[in-house]
Protein backbone atom coordinates (compact mmCIF):
# COMPACT_ATOMS: atom_id res chain seq x y z
CA UNK A 1 0.00 0.00 0.00
CA UNK A 2 2.74 2.69 1.01
CA UNK A 3 4.65 1.91 -1.71
CA UNK A 4 1.74 2.65 -3.99
CA UNK A 5 1.08 5.81 -2.76
CA UNK A 6 4.93 6.73 -2.98
CA UNK A 7 4.48 6.34 -6.73
CA UNK A 8 1.66 8.29 -7.27
CA UNK A 9 2.99 11.21 -4.82
CA UNK A 10 6.40 10.65 -7.28
CA UNK A 11 3.91 11.11 -10.38
CA UNK A 12 2.02 14.24 -8.53
CA UNK A 13 5.43 15.71 -7.68
CA UNK A 14 6.53 15.33 -11.65
CA UNK A 15 3.52 17.00 -13.12
CA UNK A 16 3.95 19.75 -10.94
CA UNK A 17 7.30 20.25 -11.73
CA UNK A 18 6.60 20.17 -15.41
CA UNK A 19 3.01 22.74 -15.16
CA UNK A 20 5.83 25.26 -13.41
CA UNK A 21 8.26 24.74 -16.07
CA UNK A 22 5.49 25.32 -18.65
CA UNK A 23 4.28 28.53 -16.52
CA UNK A 24 6.90 30.06 -15.58
CA UNK A 25 8.59 29.82 -19.41
CA UNK A 26 11.48 27.88 -17.86
CA UNK A 27 11.96 24.41 -20.33
CA UNK A 28 13.97 26.61 -22.70
CA UNK A 29 15.14 29.85 -22.71
CA UNK A 30 16.47 30.42 -26.06
CA UNK A 31 15.06 29.98 -29.67
CA UNK A 32 17.35 30.26 -32.24
CA UNK A 33 14.35 31.51 -34.65
CA UNK A 34 12.27 35.07 -34.67
CA UNK A 35 8.88 34.71 -34.17
CA UNK A 36 9.11 31.89 -32.06
CA UNK A 37 8.07 33.70 -28.71
CA UNK A 38 7.45 29.80 -26.72
CA UNK A 39 10.85 28.78 -27.58
CA UNK A 40 9.51 25.47 -29.04
CA UNK A 41 11.81 26.14 -32.37
CA UNK A 42 8.52 26.35 -34.31
CA UNK A 43 6.92 29.73 -35.61
CA UNK A 44 3.54 29.18 -35.54
CA UNK A 45 -0.15 30.86 -34.31
CA UNK A 46 0.74 29.88 -31.05
CA UNK A 47 3.28 32.46 -31.07
CA UNK A 48 1.02 35.20 -32.59
CA UNK A 49 -1.70 34.81 -30.23
CA UNK A 50 1.20 34.59 -27.60
CA UNK A 51 2.27 38.18 -28.96
CA UNK A 52 -0.85 39.52 -28.84
CA UNK A 53 -1.36 38.49 -25.07
CA UNK A 54 1.43 40.38 -24.47
CA UNK A 55 0.26 43.48 -26.29
CA UNK A 56 -3.20 43.73 -24.75
CA UNK A 57 -1.23 43.19 -21.38
CA UNK A 58 -2.89 39.55 -20.92
CA UNK A 59 0.45 38.49 -20.23
CA UNK A 60 3.35 40.47 -18.40
CA UNK A 61 6.41 38.73 -20.87
CA UNK A 62 7.26 36.17 -23.33
CA UNK A 63 9.60 33.05 -23.02
CA UNK A 64 12.01 34.25 -25.56
CA UNK A 65 10.98 37.70 -26.03
CA UNK A 66 14.36 38.51 -27.69
CA UNK A 67 12.64 36.87 -31.27
CA UNK A 68 9.31 39.29 -30.61
CA UNK A 69 9.94 42.14 -32.73
CA UNK A 70 9.87 41.22 -36.19
CA UNK A 71 10.03 44.66 -37.79
CA UNK A 72 12.92 46.05 -35.68
CA UNK A 73 10.35 49.39 -34.52
CA UNK A 74 11.00 48.58 -31.05
CA UNK A 75 7.89 47.67 -29.75
CA UNK A 76 6.28 43.89 -29.96
CA UNK A 77 2.90 44.08 -31.05
CA UNK A 78 0.22 43.57 -33.28
CA UNK A 79 2.30 44.06 -36.60
CA UNK A 80 4.49 41.50 -35.15
CA UNK A 81 1.86 38.72 -34.66
CA UNK A 82 0.14 39.47 -38.25
CA UNK A 83 3.91 38.85 -39.30
CA UNK A 84 3.72 35.46 -37.84
CA UNK A 85 0.41 34.45 -39.25
CA UNK A 86 1.58 35.81 -42.65
CA UNK A 87 4.06 33.24 -42.38
CA UNK A 88 2.11 30.48 -41.53
CA UNK A 89 0.15 31.21 -44.21
CA UNK A 90 2.92 30.72 -46.80
CA UNK A 91 2.17 34.83 -48.20
CA UNK A 92 5.59 35.17 -47.04
CA UNK A 93 8.37 33.05 -46.62
CA UNK A 94 10.60 34.87 -43.79
CA UNK A 95 9.94 36.60 -40.43
CA UNK A 96 13.16 37.40 -39.53
CA UNK A 97 13.94 41.38 -39.44
CA UNK A 98 15.57 43.21 -42.02
CA UNK A 99 19.74 43.64 -40.51
CA UNK A 100 19.07 39.30 -39.81
CA UNK A 101 17.29 38.86 -43.43
CA UNK A 102 19.39 41.01 -45.42
CA UNK A 103 23.21 40.37 -44.04
CA UNK A 104 26.41 39.30 -45.98
CA UNK A 105 24.95 39.77 -49.20
CA UNK A 106 27.40 39.12 -52.15
CA UNK A 107 26.20 41.03 -55.16
CA UNK A 108 25.52 39.76 -58.53
CA UNK A 109 24.94 35.79 -57.59
CA UNK A 110 21.33 35.32 -58.67
CA UNK A 111 21.01 31.50 -59.86
CA UNK A 112 20.21 31.74 -63.78
CA UNK A 113 16.92 30.12 -64.34
CA UNK A 114 15.91 30.31 -60.08
CA UNK A 115 17.69 26.86 -60.05
CA UNK A 116 14.29 24.99 -61.89
CA UNK A 117 14.17 22.11 -63.75
CA UNK A 118 12.45 22.63 -67.01
CA UNK A 119 9.55 21.61 -65.25
CA UNK A 120 9.81 24.01 -62.93
CA UNK A 121 10.28 26.95 -65.16
CA UNK A 122 7.16 25.70 -66.60
CA UNK A 123 4.63 24.81 -63.90
CA UNK A 124 5.81 28.33 -62.58
CA UNK A 125 4.32 29.80 -66.09
CA UNK A 126 1.07 27.57 -65.48
CA UNK A 127 0.83 28.74 -62.20
CA UNK A 128 1.43 32.54 -61.74
CA UNK A 129 -1.95 33.44 -63.75
CA UNK A 130 -4.55 32.16 -61.70
CA UNK A 131 -2.10 32.95 -58.67
CA UNK A 132 -3.16 35.73 -56.66
CA UNK A 133 -0.59 35.50 -54.18
CA UNK A 134 2.98 37.05 -53.85
CA UNK A 135 4.20 33.52 -54.04
CA UNK A 136 3.28 29.93 -55.49
CA UNK A 137 2.06 27.36 -53.55
CA UNK A 138 5.12 25.75 -53.09
CA UNK A 139 4.05 22.04 -52.91
CA UNK A 140 1.91 22.24 -56.04
CA UNK A 141 4.67 24.33 -57.98
CA UNK A 142 7.03 21.11 -57.14
CA UNK A 143 4.01 18.42 -57.76
CA UNK A 144 3.30 19.91 -61.04
CA UNK A 145 7.15 20.84 -62.07
CA UNK A 146 7.70 16.85 -61.14
CA UNK A 147 4.99 16.09 -63.47
CA UNK A 148 6.33 18.17 -66.54
CA UNK A 149 10.04 16.76 -65.91
CA UNK A 150 7.77 12.80 -66.60
CA UNK A 151 6.41 14.56 -69.81
CA UNK A 152 9.93 15.93 -71.20
CA UNK A 153 11.96 12.92 -70.43
CA UNK A 154 9.42 10.47 -72.14
CA UNK A 155 9.69 12.82 -75.23
CA UNK A 156 13.18 12.62 -74.85
CA UNK A 157 13.92 9.48 -74.77
CA UNK A 158 11.86 9.05 -77.77
CA UNK A 159 13.19 11.87 -79.72
CA UNK A 160 16.83 12.46 -78.55
CA UNK A 161 17.76 15.06 -81.40
CA UNK A 162 15.19 17.47 -79.26
CA UNK A 163 16.51 16.90 -76.46
CA UNK A 164 18.74 20.52 -76.83
CA UNK A 165 15.56 22.39 -76.47
CA UNK A 166 14.29 24.01 -73.14
CA UNK A 167 11.79 26.31 -72.31
CA UNK A 168 12.30 29.66 -72.75
CA UNK A 169 10.69 32.09 -69.50
CA UNK A 170 9.15 34.70 -70.28
CA UNK A 171 10.04 36.06 -66.78
CA UNK A 172 13.03 34.44 -65.44
CA UNK A 173 11.69 32.87 -62.01
CA UNK A 174 12.08 35.06 -58.93
CA UNK A 175 13.44 37.95 -60.48
CA UNK A 176 12.84 41.56 -60.39
CA UNK A 177 13.59 44.88 -62.03
CA UNK A 178 13.24 48.48 -60.00
CA UNK A 179 13.75 51.51 -60.66
CA UNK A 180 14.27 53.80 -57.01
CA UNK A 181 13.51 57.04 -56.16
CA UNK A 182 16.40 59.43 -55.67
CA UNK A 183 16.67 59.20 -51.55
CA UNK A 184 16.82 55.48 -52.53
CA UNK A 185 18.84 55.67 -54.65
CA UNK A 186 20.88 57.99 -52.87
CA UNK A 187 21.25 55.19 -50.01
CA UNK A 188 22.45 52.52 -52.03
CA UNK A 189 25.00 54.32 -53.77
CA UNK A 190 26.06 54.58 -50.09
CA UNK A 191 25.41 51.62 -48.84
CA UNK A 192 28.33 50.03 -52.14
CA UNK A 193 30.41 52.47 -51.42
CA UNK A 194 31.92 49.79 -48.63
CA UNK A 195 32.66 46.71 -48.78
CA UNK A 196 31.12 45.54 -52.09
CA UNK A 197 31.18 41.36 -51.36
CA UNK A 198 29.41 41.19 -48.42
CA UNK A 199 26.55 43.94 -48.20
CA UNK A 200 23.81 44.13 -45.45
CA UNK A 201 21.18 45.47 -48.21
CA UNK A 202 19.28 47.30 -44.95
CA UNK A 203 18.66 50.68 -46.97
CA UNK A 204 17.25 52.81 -43.59
CA UNK A 205 14.17 52.92 -45.97
CA UNK A 206 11.92 50.74 -43.83
CA UNK A 207 9.08 49.30 -45.80
CA UNK A 208 11.30 48.59 -48.78
CA UNK A 209 13.70 46.97 -46.38
CA UNK A 210 10.62 44.97 -44.92
CA UNK A 211 9.68 43.81 -48.18
CA UNK A 212 13.09 42.46 -48.97
CA UNK A 213 13.21 40.69 -45.65
CA UNK A 214 9.54 39.50 -46.06
CA UNK A 215 9.91 38.08 -49.80
CA UNK A 216 13.33 36.56 -48.52
CA UNK A 217 15.64 37.93 -50.98
CA UNK A 218 18.07 35.93 -51.90
CA UNK A 219 20.73 38.53 -53.90
CA UNK A 220 20.81 41.85 -55.77
CA UNK A 221 22.78 43.68 -58.45
CA UNK A 222 22.53 47.24 -58.56
CA UNK A 223 22.95 49.20 -61.88
CA UNK A 224 24.39 53.09 -61.77
CA UNK A 225 26.28 55.22 -63.26
CA UNK A 226 28.64 56.41 -60.43
CA UNK A 227 30.29 59.70 -62.16
CA UNK A 228 26.15 60.33 -62.64
CA UNK A 229 24.48 60.18 -59.22
CA UNK A 230 21.68 61.69 -60.15
CA UNK A 231 20.50 59.18 -62.43
CA UNK A 232 18.51 56.66 -60.63
CA UNK A 233 19.41 53.12 -59.45
CA UNK A 234 18.25 50.51 -60.99
CA UNK A 235 18.40 47.18 -58.93
CA UNK A 236 17.82 43.53 -60.04
CA UNK A 237 16.35 41.46 -57.16
CA UNK A 238 16.20 38.11 -57.00
CA UNK A 239 13.57 35.90 -54.51
CA UNK A 240 12.84 31.97 -53.99
CA UNK A 241 11.76 30.26 -57.45
CA UNK A 242 8.02 30.52 -56.66
CA UNK A 243 8.10 34.12 -56.38
CA UNK A 244 4.70 35.43 -58.10
CA UNK A 245 6.17 38.58 -60.01
CA UNK A 246 3.61 40.19 -61.13
CA UNK A 247 1.70 40.08 -57.50
CA UNK A 248 5.40 41.03 -56.12
CA UNK A 249 5.93 43.85 -58.31
CA UNK A 250 3.20 45.47 -57.97
CA UNK A 251 3.98 45.22 -54.11
CA UNK A 252 6.69 47.33 -54.40
CA UNK A 253 5.72 49.53 -57.00
CA UNK A 254 3.47 51.16 -54.37
CA UNK A 255 6.39 51.51 -52.19
CA UNK A 256 7.01 55.41 -52.22
CA UNK A 257 10.72 54.86 -52.39
CA UNK A 258 10.10 52.58 -55.87
CA UNK A 259 9.20 54.34 -58.97
CA UNK A 260 8.65 51.41 -60.60
CA UNK A 261 9.07 47.68 -60.38
CA UNK A 262 8.68 44.92 -62.99
CA UNK A 263 8.81 41.15 -63.46
CA UNK A 264 12.48 40.55 -65.34
CA UNK A 265 11.88 39.53 -68.63
CA UNK A 266 14.01 37.89 -71.30
CA UNK A 267 14.55 39.49 -74.52
CA UNK A 268 14.63 38.14 -78.25
CA UNK A 269 14.13 34.59 -79.30
CA UNK A 270 15.40 30.98 -79.20
CA UNK A 271 14.34 27.36 -78.58
CA UNK A 272 11.01 27.13 -76.45
CA UNK A 273 8.72 24.76 -75.34
CA UNK A 274 4.74 25.64 -74.45
CA UNK A 275 2.59 22.64 -72.96
CA UNK A 276 -0.88 22.58 -71.20
CA UNK A 277 -2.96 19.50 -70.01
CA UNK A 278 -6.44 18.42 -70.99
CA UNK A 279 -8.30 15.80 -69.21
CA UNK A 280 -5.14 13.60 -69.07
CA UNK A 281 -3.57 14.42 -71.90
CA UNK A 282 -0.40 16.90 -72.24
CA UNK A 283 0.13 18.65 -75.53
CA UNK A 284 3.03 19.71 -76.28
CA UNK A 285 5.66 21.96 -78.34
CA UNK A 286 9.29 22.05 -78.74
CA UNK A 287 10.40 25.09 -81.22
CA UNK A 288 13.57 24.26 -82.38
CA UNK A 289 15.50 27.05 -83.14
CA UNK A 290 19.26 27.78 -83.79
CA UNK A 291 20.60 29.57 -80.27
CA UNK A 292 19.75 32.74 -79.28
CA UNK A 293 18.26 35.42 -81.65
CA UNK A 294 18.02 38.83 -80.43
CA UNK A 295 16.13 40.36 -82.97
CA UNK A 296 13.63 37.47 -83.34
CA UNK A 297 13.90 34.18 -85.32
CA UNK A 298 11.65 31.21 -85.00
CA UNK A 299 12.49 27.27 -86.11
CA UNK A 300 10.25 24.54 -87.19
CA UNK A 301 7.24 23.50 -84.36
CA UNK A 302 7.50 19.61 -82.73
CA UNK A 303 3.76 18.53 -81.55
CA UNK A 304 3.45 15.89 -79.05
CA UNK A 305 0.59 14.47 -77.02
CA UNK A 306 1.92 12.33 -74.07
CA UNK A 307 -0.89 10.10 -71.84
CA UNK A 308 0.86 8.51 -68.89
CA UNK A 309 4.42 6.85 -70.34
CA UNK A 310 3.01 7.03 -74.42
CA UNK A 311 4.27 9.36 -76.04
CA UNK A 312 2.93 10.57 -79.58
CA UNK A 313 4.54 12.53 -82.25
CA UNK A 314 1.45 14.37 -84.53
CA UNK A 315 2.04 15.30 -87.71
CA UNK A 316 2.11 19.26 -88.46
CA UNK A 317 -1.38 19.59 -90.22
CA UNK A 318 -3.49 16.91 -87.71
CA UNK A 319 -2.35 19.21 -84.81
CA UNK A 320 -3.02 22.69 -86.37
CA UNK A 321 -6.79 21.70 -86.27
CA UNK A 322 -6.74 20.80 -82.60
CA UNK A 323 -7.91 23.05 -80.46
CA UNK A 324 -5.34 22.30 -77.83
CA UNK A 325 -2.54 22.73 -79.83
CA UNK A 326 -3.87 25.54 -82.24
CA UNK A 327 -3.77 27.43 -78.19
CA UNK A 328 -0.56 25.92 -78.19
CA UNK A 329 0.54 27.69 -81.50
CA UNK A 330 -0.57 31.54 -80.75
CA UNK A 331 1.44 31.56 -77.41
CA UNK A 332 4.65 31.29 -79.82
CA UNK A 333 4.05 34.67 -81.26
CA UNK A 334 3.73 35.74 -85.07
CA1 LIG B 1 6.87 28.69 -31.26
CA1 LIG C 1 7.68 45.32 -33.86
Amino acid sequence: MGGRYYIIGYIAAGISAIAFLWISGGRAEASNLFGDVDCNEIVSSVDAVLILQLDTALIGSLPCENKSDLDEDGTTDSTDALTVLQFEAQLIVSVDPPSVALADMTPGQCPSGGGLSDGGVLANEILAPESSGVFLNLERRDRLAEEIDAVLAAIRSKKPDLSHISPRPNVPPGQLLLSASPSLSEAIRDLLAGDPERVTFVTGHASFDLLNARFGLVDFTAIFVRVLPELPVALSLCFPNHLNSSAAAAAFEALEEVAQAVPDSLLGDGPDIELLKRDETWYVILEDAEGDCPSGCSGPLHFFRVSGETVTRVDEAEARSEPAFVELVQRFGP
